[in-house]
C-alpha cells in the first residue's frame, strides 16, 4: 500500500498533527438567566455572589456584554457595579450554580458527540480533539465548528467562542481572541506569527511577577520569548519552567485532550498496626499501598509527575507533603523512594506518632513516546 494510507491520520495519537478546539460559552451564567427569562435579553445583567451582610455587599460573578459597556467586570464588588450602571434598567442577580450546571452538563454531552476526547476544565469550557473528525483539515474544522455551534444553539439556546489550533495552549489563546460569538481558527503553520505579538503573560503560568522578570529581560511579547536563549530562560526558571516557556513561546505544546473521567490522582490510604515514629515501620505500610497504586498505575498506562503522602497524626490532625519530579516516571521504586524521603523529613518536624498514612501520584501523562508511536504506526500500515 501506497504513502496515502501512511498518511492517514489517526485522531489524538497522531500528535503531530492534531487538531484541538476549545469551546467557551460566552458570558455564561449571565447568558443562563437571559435564558430562562429573555426580557433581560436588551437590558445590562449582572450576575453576583452576595455575601449576606448587606445588600450590597459581594462580587460580581460575571455580567452580559450590555453591562460590560460600563465596564462592569467578573470580580468586582457588587456596590461598584451598581454605581457604574447607575440610571439604566440594570438587573441583579444573585448566582444559581445547580441551573448553570444542569445547563452546562447538556451542552458537554451534545459536544462530546462531536469529539474523540471532551476535556471538561471548567462549567464553561471544555477542550475537543476533532482530528479524526475533520481528517486533519483546518478547513474542515471551521465548518465543523459551526455546526455544532449550531446545533448548540438550537437544542440548548446558548452562543460560545471556539478557538481552534494545533493545540491545547493555541486554540485557548485563539478563543480568547474573539468573543463573544466568536470562531477564530489557527493553523499550525500560522500559530507562531499568531502567538508572536501577544504580550508574554497572556500564556498560561505567566503570572504577574514572572512577566515583571521577563520585562527587565527585554522580553515583552511571546515573540520575544521565542527567540530567547534557551540555556538563559534554564538558567533562570530551570530545567521545568524554563522548557515550558519556550515551548509555550514557540506554540509548541504536547498535552493531550485528556478523556473525561480519567482519574486525576491515584491514591491509598491505610492504618497503622500501631501509632509509631519508626520510619521503616511506617515504609512498611507506605511499600504495601505503594505496590497497589503501582498495578493501577500500569493497567492504566499512566506515567506521574508528583507523588504525594498523607498523614493522620495521633491527635487525628492530619497533613500532607508533596514533591513534583523532575521527569515523569511509572515505576513503584520512584515512589517508594519519594515517599521515604517525603516521610523522613516529616517526621522529623513533629513530635507526634502517626496513625494513618496515605500515598498518592498524580500529574499524569500516558506512556507513549512519539518514536515508538511512530513506528508502530508505520509497522501496521505497511505492506
Ligand atoms: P466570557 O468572557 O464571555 O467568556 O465571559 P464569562 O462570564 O463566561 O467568563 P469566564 O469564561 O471567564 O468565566 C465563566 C464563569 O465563571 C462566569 O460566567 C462566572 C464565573 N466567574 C468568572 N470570573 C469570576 C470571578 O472573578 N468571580 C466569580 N465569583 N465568578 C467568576
Ligand atoms: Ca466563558
Ligand atoms: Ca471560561
Amino acid at each position: 500500500m501506497g504513502l496515502g494510507l501512511c498518511l492517514r491520520i489517526r485522531g489524538s495519537d497522531w500528535m503531530q498533527n492534531r487538531v484541538v478546539m476549545l469551546v467557551d460559552f460566552d458570558y455564561f451564567y449571565a447568558q443562563c438567566e437571559e435564558l430562562r427569562n429573555p426580557a433581560l435579553k436588551d437590558k445590562p445583567v449582572v450576575v453576583g455572589v452576595y455575601s449576606g451582610r448587606t445588600e450590597e455587599s459581594g462580587a460580581v460573578s460575571t455580567s452580559n456584554y450590555i453591562a460590560r459597556k460600563y465596564s462592569v467586570k467578573s470580580g468586582m464588588p457588587l456596590f461598584l457595579a451598581k454605581r457604574k450602571l447607575e440610571g439604566t434598567d440594570a438587573v441583579f442577580l444573585p448566582v444559581d450554580h445547580e441551573y448553570y450546571d444542569q445547563i452546562s452538563n447538556r451542552i458537554m454531552q451534545i459536544l462530546q458527540g462531536y469529539a474523540s476526547s471532551l476535556e471538561q476544565v471548567s462549567v464553561d469550557e471544555a477542550y475537543l480533539d476533532v482530528t479524526e473528525q475533520v481528517q486533519g483539515s483546518f478547513e474542515k474544522a471551521k465548518d465543523y465548528a459551526q455546526k455544532i455551534k449550531n446545533e448548540v444553539t438550537e437544542q440548548v439556546g446558548i452562543s460560545f467562542s471556539v478557538g481552534i489550533g494545533p493545540n491545547k495552549l493555541v486554540s485557548k489563546i485563539a478563543c480568547d481572541s474573539q468573543k463573544p460569538n466568536g470562531l477564530t481558527v489557527v493553523k499550525p503553520e500560522e500559530a507562531k506569527s499568531f502567538l508572536a505579538p501577544l504580550p508574554v503573560d497572556r500564556l498560561l503560568g505567566v503570572g504577574k511577577k514572572t512577566s515583571a522578570r521577563m520585562d527587565s529581560l527585554g522580553i515583552k511579547t511571546v515573540g520575544d520569548l521565542a527567540n530567547y536563549d534557551v540555556q538563559k530562560l534554564l538558567a533562570i526558571w530551570g530545567k521545568i519552567l524554563g522548557v515550558y516557556f519556550h515551548n509555550a513561546a514557540n506554540a509548541v505544546d504536547n498535552e493531550p485532550v485528556q478523556e473525561q473521567g480519567e482519574a486525576e490522582s491515584i491514591s491509598r490510604i491505610g492504618t497503622l498496626k500501631q501509632d509509631t515514629k519508626d520510619l521503616a515501620f511506617i515504609l512498611q505500610k507506605t511499600d504495601e499501598l505503594t505496590d497497589d497504586i503501582s498495578k493501577e498505575l500500569a493497567d492504566k498506562n499512566l506515567s506521574f509527575k508528583q507523588v504525594a503522602i498523607y498523614v493522620v497524626l495521633i491527635d487525628l490532625s492530619s497533613k500532607s507533603r508533596s514533591i513534583t519530579l523532575e521527569q515523569t516516571a511509572k515505576d513503584p521504586e520512584t515512589i517508594k523512594k519519594n515517599v521515604k524521603e517525603l516521610f523522613g523529613k516529616f517526621l522529623s518536624e513533629t513530635p507526634l506518632e502517626v496513625r494513618r498514612v496515605g500515598v498518592k501520584v498524580s500529574g499524569f501523562s500516558r506512556e507513549e513516546p512519539r518514536q515508538k508511536q511512530l513506528t508502530s504506526f508505520f509497522q501496521t500500515t505497511k505492506e
